[in-house]
């Protein structure tokens, strides 16, 4: 009977250990839009436990003193990103950080539980990194950084106004130029509400972006959508 007893136990840790190689880091992290990406010595990867969403989270890399274990990606402003982290750790020794763009935003470090945090993301892209980063001595705890549900939630932006400059033969369609792409998009009949991307080649000039519209045998209509 205590033979019985220790198989079960082995299949039930072995099963928790597929489970969790079958998860994908994006999947564990719940955010499959961007590329994940890793640096220094061990790879991030994805765990079920602890996770805080009950489900799944991801686990920096098994590193020793003086080591580095990190996991980023790019995100394009402006716009709000979340995510919760929990960090096991020698307190204000072994530091778990956060980054934006090479700069410490945030650190935590000892023993905590799942905490959350909210940035801004300014209208660029902007590289985000989370590093697990040990001192030359010691450990505690599970000795490990966690991520959980990275949600980045764009800004909606508005068009600028489109402005038309009328020349003999043609006209030219052009708009302020800011950090978020538009695509000019055109229609015949505005009550149809089939709009088609519109071909000229955008031009852009320091602080404008321009098409010129040199076939003006018909009626068009123009308006300017945000990707
Ligand atoms: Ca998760
Ligand atoms: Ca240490």
């Amino acid at each position: 009977m205590k033979h019985f007893f220790y198989i079960v136990l082995l299949i039930i840790v072995f099963s928790q250990t597929l489970l969790a190689q079958q998860l994908t880091i994006g999947e564990a992290l719940d955010n499959t839009n961007v590329d994940w990406i890793f640096g220094y010595d061990v790879d991030w990867f994805p765990i079920t436990n602890p996770s805080y969403d009950g489900v799944d989270a991801a686990r920096s890399g098994v590193i020793d003193d003086d080591q580095a274990s990190a996991i980023g990606t790019y995100f394009v402003g402006p716009g709000t990103l979340s995510f919760w982290w929990k960090v096991s750790s020698e307190f204000n020794a072994d530091l778990y950080v956060f980054f934006i763009d090479g700069e410490m935003i945030d650190v935590i470090s000892g023993e905590t539980d799942w905490l959350y945090k909210e940035v801004r993301l300014p209208a660029k892209t902007n590289l985000v990194i989370w590093e697990y980063l040990k001192n030359f001595v010691f450990s505690e705890g599970d000795d490990a950084a966690y991520l959980d549900q990275v949600i980045f939630t764009p800004d909606k932006v508005e068009p600028p106004a489109l402005k038309i400059e009328r020349y003999n033969d043609s006209v030219k369609l052009l708009w302020k130029n800011g950090n978020t792409n538009f695509k000019l998009e055109e229609t015949d009949d505005l009550n149809s509400n089939q709009w088609n991307p519109n071909s000229s080649c955008l031009i852009t000039n320091q602080d404008v972006v321009y098409v010129v519209i040199t076939n003006l045998i018909s009626k068009k209509f123009y308006r300017l959508k945000s990707d």
